[in-house]
């Protein structure tokens, strides 16, 4: 856990923008695979981990505005639970680590919420909680979502967003392993292999060091298709894999990076063009992301970049800032650059995407490709956000736009058609936005050209 004074901190500032009500917080619950002993890897809300510090199921909490209180609501083990799982401290003990006085047993909560007062609570992604939160709120579980507090979502992430030095360093440690897991693949990676060895083998390295991964592993040689979780095909020369993971750290905050590797060692001379590109966008992005720019700009700058490197290859043609404002660039980059992480791969998301990336001055377009960006809005100093800029040859959407003549202005169909068996290219790094400027987290893991052959070759 960060020192009690920080989870005081984060409540105190908090608890200073609300004037009456509760604010109610629930943790996760164990979940079950099959039946109730034989459970998932318990994974805490990142919410309730951000206020209240406690990894472990089975908790609440609230700060009672009116009266000036915060409790903790759980359970203490008995005698049956220590032959179990051993010794435990006591929730008013763990309590008293967070900086929490009170500690009560939760099934008291539901008399505490009076429910004549307002209760601020967020929106849950948990069926469970839902039901939970409809039994405590005397109310009907479709109603939950629609109940959720807009002035808590708000207040939590703007308080989430804006990562202090010590987040950072969290960060820092998640990335550092998720290189390690990076370098690790390039180096595994060779002609006949199935994807999952390399992928089992390199989720490993995470569990190997008390951590595990962020996310489910995007780890294929068809990578074209964008959230790809098969991990069944057989690896053959000449392929590229893109490996899109990350692992946590110890307080699970997230890495997330995104490398493709030459299966072979080597890339041929088309993909070699297409990895050119991308790298360059990415740097782009990366170059462009500083305190008062939005993340919406940058998006666009890196699929100019993209759009330019597809003329020089005849793949796009005519005017390229007409093209990029029309989204013809979307044919091959459908997604957006970024988003924030944090205590989530996707931070906050849980919360509503838009309250996260969006607000007064930079809306969501409705354009293919530009809708999918998560992160519009302007950036400030301490914003920690990836840069993944990509090129695909997807042969379904391909085949729709060419039948549709959607935007032959800008693309050259017949030069695409050779294209279709190529798969995708993604390059994501994770960076922090500083004052002035922004810097790359945790240490540096190959991209370009030479290094990742290189390392992919075993030197
Ligand atoms: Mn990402």
């Amino acid at each position: 856990m960060f020192p009690k004074k920080t989870y005081m901190e984060r409540r105190w500032k908090l608890k200073v923008q609300f004037d009456s009500g509760i604010i109610l917080f629930l943790g996760n619950e164990e979940s079950p695979m099959n039946y109730s002993d034989n459970t998932y890897k318990f994974r805490q809300d990142s919410n309730f981990l951000y206020f209240w510090g406690l990894d472990e199921p089975a908790l609440a909490a609230v700060i009672d505005i009116d009266n000036n209180k915060e409790i903790i609501f759980g359970e203490n083990v008995d005698l049956d639970d220590i032959i179990w799982m051993g010794p435990q401290p006591s929730l008013q003990e763990k309590a008293k680590d967070i900086g929490v006085k009170e500690a009560r047993s939760l099934p008291e909560l539901s008399d505490f919420l009076d429910t004549s007062r307002e209760i601020h609570y967020l929106p849950t992604y948990r069926g469970d909680q839902v039901i939970h939160l409809s039994q405590l709120l005397d109310c009907d579980p479709a109603e939950v979502e629609f109940n959720a507090s807009e002035k808590l979502i708000r207040a939590v992430v703007g308080l989430r967003e804006q990562k202090t030095d010590e987040e950072v360093l969290q960060i820092e440690t998640a990335v550092d392993l998720t290189a390690q897991m990076h370098i690790a693949a390039m180096e595994m990676l060779e002609p006949g292999m199935f994807e999952y060895e390399a992928c089992g083998a390199m989720e490993g390295i995470a569990l190997a060091a008390a951590s595990r991964i962020s996310f489910p592993s995007i780890f294929s040689v068809e990578g074209e298709t964008l959230h790809n979780h098969y991990h069944g095909n057989q690896m053959k020369e000449g392929d590229i894999l893109i490996n899109d993971s990350g692992a946590e750290s110890e307080l699970h905050y997230a890495g997330d990076i995104t490398r493709t590797i030459p299966v072979s060692g080597k890339f041929t001379g088309r993909q070699r063009d297409i990895y050119q590109i991308v790298l360059e966008a990415n740097k782009t992005g990366i170059k462009a992301s500083k305190p008062g720019i939005t993340y919406k700009e940058v998006h666009l700058q890196a699929a100019r970049v993209i759009a330019e490197g597809l003329k020089e290859l005849g793949l796009m043609r005519g005017n390229l800032e007409e093209a990029v404002a029309n989204g013809a660039h979307a044919l091959f980059f459908p997604h957006g650059l970024g988003h924030m992480m944090g205590l989530d791969v996707h931070d906050m998301e849980g919360l509503g995407e838009d309250y996260v990336g969006y607000d007064e001055d930079t809306q969501r377009s409705d354009q293919f490709g530009l809708a999918s960006l998560r992160l519009g809005k302007e950036l400030k100093p301490g914003y920690v956000l990836t840069v993944e800029p990509g090129i695909y040859f997807i042969p379904e959407l391909i085949d729709r736009w060419k039948e549709d003549g959607k935007h032959e202005a800008f693309i050259n169909y017949d030069k695409v058609e050779e294209y279709k068996d190529f798969g995708g290219v993604r390059i994501e790094d994770d960076i922090l936005i500083t004052e002035k400027k922004q810097r790359i987290l945790g240490m540096p893991i190959p991209k370009e050209v030479d290094e990742v052959e290189r390392i992919c070759q075993g030197e």
